[in-house]
């Protein structure tokens, strides 16, 4: 059977963002792929994050994962934390990589742009090799990311040219980075042109918001001068987004979520519209996010995750130290 990969980043409250480019993904690959679903825990180390924080919003997103219908007993949900060979794996890989190719990645640049009187830790540069570790020690075949993760998981996808080469054998399984064909980079509802980010938070729909938070951010979305709902994300990025969150909340193409709005000239009806499309989605998620929470089966879940992540991860470790020359024995 093939496998699946993916995990998000417990840095901050999850977003439409985040569900609609990758949380509501996952569910549909269980059935057809061995699925690994982790909570990237050791990458939201790479900015200043509060400890408390960190520890219950880790907790919440394995509870969005239940929610969004991932299925404890087909996919493997767990935390990178939780196996120790995703930071072992790390210091293999690192040699692996370059400082060029590592300073060329858009996050970093992003984000350590932003750093203006701060200094840059160590860990937001070598992100990348962290993550590629991620995706290796599974020997994933698919990786379901939004769009700004892509470029990541090319370069892993140079990592594993360049170790299989190196060693003269097929070690790492090449990875494939799968993105939503609607919906894989959600625009910030206050500045369309940034994405929506949830370390970034004006302009977001968080998946926790109350209705008529959420019903108020849409309706207030800054949109164009123009009356036409048409999809150009160059000269009406705004009402672009709002379609393209539409589309993709209803399963359609965007041509089709066009074709509904044909004809319409009020942004407001238009935004009720989308509104309540997010909101017939949301609510009963948010509240299959908190029977989840309340079942108290979280700890389980992550204890079963890490077991069973633990035992294939430390399998590909062993092969890795075995091939670059580590002495392994019983
Ligand atoms: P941060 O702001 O901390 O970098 P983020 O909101 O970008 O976080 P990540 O943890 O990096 O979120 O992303 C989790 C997953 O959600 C990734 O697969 C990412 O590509 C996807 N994702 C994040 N933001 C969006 C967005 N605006 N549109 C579509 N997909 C997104
Ligand atoms: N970098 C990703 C989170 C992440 C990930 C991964 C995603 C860490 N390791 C491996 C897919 C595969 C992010 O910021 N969302």
């Amino acid at each position: 059977m093939k496998r699946c990969l993916s995990g998000i980043k417990p840095t901050g409250n999850l977003t439409l963002g985040n569900y609609i480019g990758a949380l509501r993904e996952f569910k549909k690959y269980q059935d057809e792929y061995e699925t690994f679903i982790f909570i990237a825990d050791l990458h939201a180390l790479t900015l200043p994050i509060d400890p408390a924080f960190l520890r219950s919003n880790t907790k919440d997103i394995v509870a969005f994962y239940i929610a969004a219908g991932l299925d404890p007993q087909k996919s493997t949900i767990f935390l990178q934390s939780d196996v120790s060979a995703h930071s072992e794996i790390n210091t293999i890989l690192e040699n692996y990589l370059y400082m060029g190719e590592l300073s060329r990645m858009t996050q970093f640049k992003d984000k350590s742009s932003k750093m203006k009187h701060e200094a840059v830790g160590l860990g937001i540069f070598t992100y990348p090799v962290l993550m590629a570790g991620d995706i290796l020690l599974y020997n994933a075949d698919v990786v379901p990311v939004g769009d700004d993760q892509r470029q990541h998981v090319e370069l892993t996808r140079d990592l594993v040219h360049r170790f299989n080469a190196r060693y003269n054998k097929e070690v790492f399984v090449m990875p494939q980075a799968i993105s939503p064909k609607v919906g894989a980079r959600i625009m910030s509802l206050s500045e369309p042109t940034k994405k929506m980010s949830k370390s970034d938070p004006k302009g977001d729909i968080f998946l926790k918001d109350e209705p008529n938070i959420i019903r108020k951010k849409i309706m207030s979305a800054v949109t164009d001068t123009g009356n036409e709902i048409k999809y150009d994300p160059v000269n009406k990025p705004g009402i672009s987004n709002l379609l393209t969150i539409y589309a993709a909340l209803s399963n359609k193409t965007i041509e089709e979520a066009e074709k509904e709005f044909e004809g319409m000239s009020q942004y407001g009806t238009f935004k009720k519209i989308v509104a309540d499309k997010v909101l017939e989605e949301l609510i009963p998620f948010k509240q299959r996010y908190e029977e989840v929470l309340k079942s108290g089966i979280i700890d389980q879940v992550l204890t079963e995750g890490a077991k069973r992540a633990s035992y294939i991860a430390n399998k590909t470790l062993r092969k890795v130290k075995k091939t670059v020359g580590l002495y392994v024995h019983d």
